[in-house]
């Protein structure tokens, strides 16, 4: 299959764990800005606002609206999103997972602490992306920050619910605590519209509250490759797919998750 991206990219992702694409998504970022503002006005019932008294502004955070904002199923769909999930994964088939929306207004927000995203989901695997999209131009000091190699750990790391810092599970022996951020060299990118950081599910990663004088606005869209299947876990997950109704093993059910390539 012809690569939309460096072969560099590529092995980037493999050894790191991360890559950042600059200006492959740029003629969606209106049509997305647009869906952004529809989203923002109607926020589903699953969202969630974040308030911490250092800072005034509000922080909501919104899971899996793709169905019904056609700006982004549009992009999901149509655009080159799965084809270089494929690449990057090195993958054959590509599975859509979910869409997660951040608003950060001016001087908002909660810090988002070191955390992998994959002990969040009812999935395991190695073959994930998340791409996360930033809709406005981001410094550093606002922006997505990753440390690179963390997604090769052989275990997972304890995942904990952001507010009181609590585990999320039942705590087990399944999973291990946060490594040491020093061990690691940081990825961090300012960012134009259009540019994209892709990572693994894997990948430790974090960010600063939005210490800005600007709004930001971020999409992350995450897929899964050949290699995903459903892991149940001893608690609900963020996000919750209730009544999914599938076995530890299984690919994930079509009509839930559409394979958007497959070669
Ligand atoms: O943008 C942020 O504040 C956090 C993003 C994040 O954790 C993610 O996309 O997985």
């Amino acid at each position: 299959m012809a690569l939309l991206i460096k072969q560099s990219d590529v092995q980037s992702f493999r050894e790191a764990g991360v890559v950042i694409l600059r200006g492959v998504f740029k003629e969606w970022i209106d049509i997305l800005a647009n869906g952004a503002d529809f989203h923002l006005n109607n926020p589903s019932e699953r969202s969630l606002v974040h308030q911490n008294e250092k800072y005034q502004g509000q922080f909501l955070e919104d899971f899996c609206n793709w169905r019904r904002i056609p700006e982004y199923s549009d992009f999901i769909f149509n655009s080159n999103l799965a084809s270089i999930a494929s690449n990057l994964m090195e993958s054959k088939t590509v599975q859509f997972f979910h869409d997660h929306f951040f608003y950060k207004e001016a001087n908002s927000g909660v810090p988002s602490p070191w955390h992998q995203d994959i002990p969040y989901y009812c999935v395991k695997g190695h073959q994930t992306v998340s791409f996360w999209l930033p809709l406005e131009s981001r410094q550093k000091n606002v922006s997505l920050r990753l440390l690179a190699g963390s997604h090769l750990l052989n275990k997972e790391i304890r995942p904990t619910s952001w507010s009181n810092n609590e585990s999320f599970y039942e705590d087990s022996n399944a999973f291990m605590d946060m490594p040491d951020s020093d061990g690691y060299e940081i990825k961090e990118w300012e960012t134009e519209p259009g540019d994209v950081i892709a990572f693994n599910f894997k990948t430790i990663h974090g960010a600063n509250a939005n210490k800005d004088t600007k709004m930001s606005r971020t999409l992350s869209f995450r897929l899964l490759g050949d290699d995903v299947v459903y892991n149940e876990r001893p608690g609900r997950t963020s996000p919750s797919f209730s009544g999914i109704n599938q076995q530890n093993g299984e690919r994930l059910r079509e009509d839930w998750f559409p394979t958007l390539w497959s070669e």
